[in-house]
């Protein structure tokens, strides 16, 4: 475990980007302003699995994205690793999977952007890793969360939607347990073989009993013994699985913890992108935050929303700069 998290431990200061086809939406669908989340676009419109796939998968071409400037950019900034959503709650991988057809290949962009990030992360010295949704996958018919193409668990509206349904409803377990085996585990298998990332980020445990999360951290270790992962894929109140913890999201100011951990604020209040989402923080926030986290042993991952045209959005790039020019008298 030491072994594993060193360079973690020594590099402090990381970006956790959100980018999705939902970042092309930014928060709007069907003319009309969606608050909160905007990764969270599918869920909070209730917008059906083909009509997603059409309206967003298939019409998504960031042109404008350059892996390279992205990574230029954060590494100014002084952040050593980078950590992308590989597939959000959506359940839309933003690589070519073999395991799942809901993925980038779908789209109109015929690019895989995680290899090409991968490959800029190594030319420029920075850690590379993956967010993945094991738990919530909207998309597929047998996994926590879409109660509205499917009769599915662990949803906002339905009576077996609360925490715990797999303890009230066990008998829909199966279905979760079917997810799980054909395609959360294949397919961070095929992250761990196709892309080799440095470190594993995962969320929402709670949907997904403690058997499983642990079940899916078992088969990480079998394929990669090396490979960070954060405490969100297997947790209960007192114990994380993983390597280290995080703290919860909002407010982004942190509480105390112990041992290794790290907190994620956002830039703004999604996570995603979101154009009418001006809630930005001024750099010195997050320069003041990183300051304050490294003083109590933990690590700021802080998060940028790049829009659906490839580019990162300018509100973003002003908050990188002037921690980077910080940085560069005081780093
Ligand atoms: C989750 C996601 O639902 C969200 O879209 C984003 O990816 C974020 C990083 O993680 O949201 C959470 C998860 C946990 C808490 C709050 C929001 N929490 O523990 O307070």
């Amino acid at each position: 475990h030491d072994a594993r998290i060193a360079w973690w431990r020594e590099d402090k200061f990381g970006c956790f980007i959100h980018w999705g086809v939902y970042s092309a939406a930014g928060g709007e669908w069907n003319g009309k302003k969606v608050d909160g989340y905007a990764e969270h676009l599918m869920r909070k419109e209730t917008i059906p699995r083909e009509v997603y796939r059409e309206k967003l998968l298939k019409t998504f071409n960031p042109e404008q994205f350059n892996a390279e400037a992205w990574v230029r950019l954060i590494k100014a900034a002084g952040m050593r690793y980078l950590i992308i959503t590989s597939k959000h709650h959506d359940g839309v991988a933003m690589y070519p999977s073999a395991v799942s057809d809901m993925n980038i290949s779908a789209s109109a962009f015929k690019r895989d952007p995680m290899q090409e990030l991968s490959a800029a992360c190594k030319k420029y010295g920075i850690r590379f890793g993956f967010y993945y949704s094991h738990a919530f996958d909207w998309e597929h018919p047998d996994a926590p969360g879409n109660d509205w193409d499917y009769d599915n668990p662990g949803g906002d509206k339905r009576l077996h939607g609360g925490i715990n349904w797999f303890n009230v409803h066990p008998e829909l377990l199966p279905k979760a347990v079917k997810y799980v085996n054909e395609k959360a585990i294949p397919q961070i298998v095929e992250l761990i073989r196709k892309y080799h990332p440095d470190i594993l980020w995962f969320d929402t445990p709670s949907k997904l009993p403690l058997s499983e999360n642990i079940r899916i951290l078992k088969a990480i270790r079998e394929v990669d013994n090396n490979v960070v992962v954060n405490g969100r894929l297997a947790r209960t109140a007192d114990i994380s699985f993983g390597d280290y913890k995080n703290t919860s999201d909002r407010p982004a100011e942190f509480y105390p913890v112990t041992g290794d951990w790290e907190a994620i604020p956002t830039t703004n209040e999604s996570y995603g992108y979101s154009k009418y989402d001006n809630s930005h923080k001024p750099a010195g926030f997050f320069i003041r935050l990183l300051a304050k986290a490294a003083s109590r042993g933990g690590n700021l991952l802080m998060n940028i929303g790049p829009m659906g045209n490839g580019l990162v959005d300018p509100r973003d790039t002003i908050i990188l700069h002037r921690i980077g020019t910080w940085m560069q008298v005081n780093g």
